[in-house]
């Protein structure tokens, strides 16, 4: 897959800020450390940049800058969440390896956009 990845790059599928804490790593309950972040989709990974204000939409390119994290959506689950977070717009994300996350923006069409695109992704994925 690495070596074809460098041939065909896979294809970007969204990209955006959003606020994003870790809450559990390998399903270990972690402490809350909201975070603004520079959020790529591509593919089947969804990877977390920091420094949301350096970057643009088109400024992401293969190879370029390396993410903070990066997770694999294979196999996740995700759902809207009210009583995870005293935040609005919140959804809750799992990865297979049992990391979880909280995402959310202020603005109720970003945090939909970014549920509706994920959820395509993971049920492609699915389907695979
Ligand atoms: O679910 P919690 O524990 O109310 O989450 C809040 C805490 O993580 C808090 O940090 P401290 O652990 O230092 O109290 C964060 O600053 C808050 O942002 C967390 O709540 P929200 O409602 O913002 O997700």
């Amino acid at each position: 897959r690495h070596v074809l990845s460098l041939v065909i790059p896979p294809e970007l599928e969204k990209a955006g800020p959003l606020n994003k804490t870790k809450v559990a790593e390998g399903g270990r309950k972690l402490r809350k450390n909201w975070s603004s972040s520079w959020v790529v989709l591509v593919g089947n990974s969804l990877m977390f940049f920091k420094d949301p204000k350096a970057q643009t939409p088109t400024s992401w390119k293969p190879g370029h800058s390396k993410p903070e994290s990066s997770i694999d959506l294979r196999g996740a689950q995700l759902h809207w969440v009210n009583d995870m977070s005293s935040r609005k717009n919140v959804f809750w994300l799992r990865t297979v390896t049992g990391n979880e996350f909280l995402l959310q923006s202020d603005t109720e069409t970003v945090i939909r956009e970014w549920f509706s695109t994920l959820h395509g992704v993971i049920e492609r994925l699915e389907r695979e």
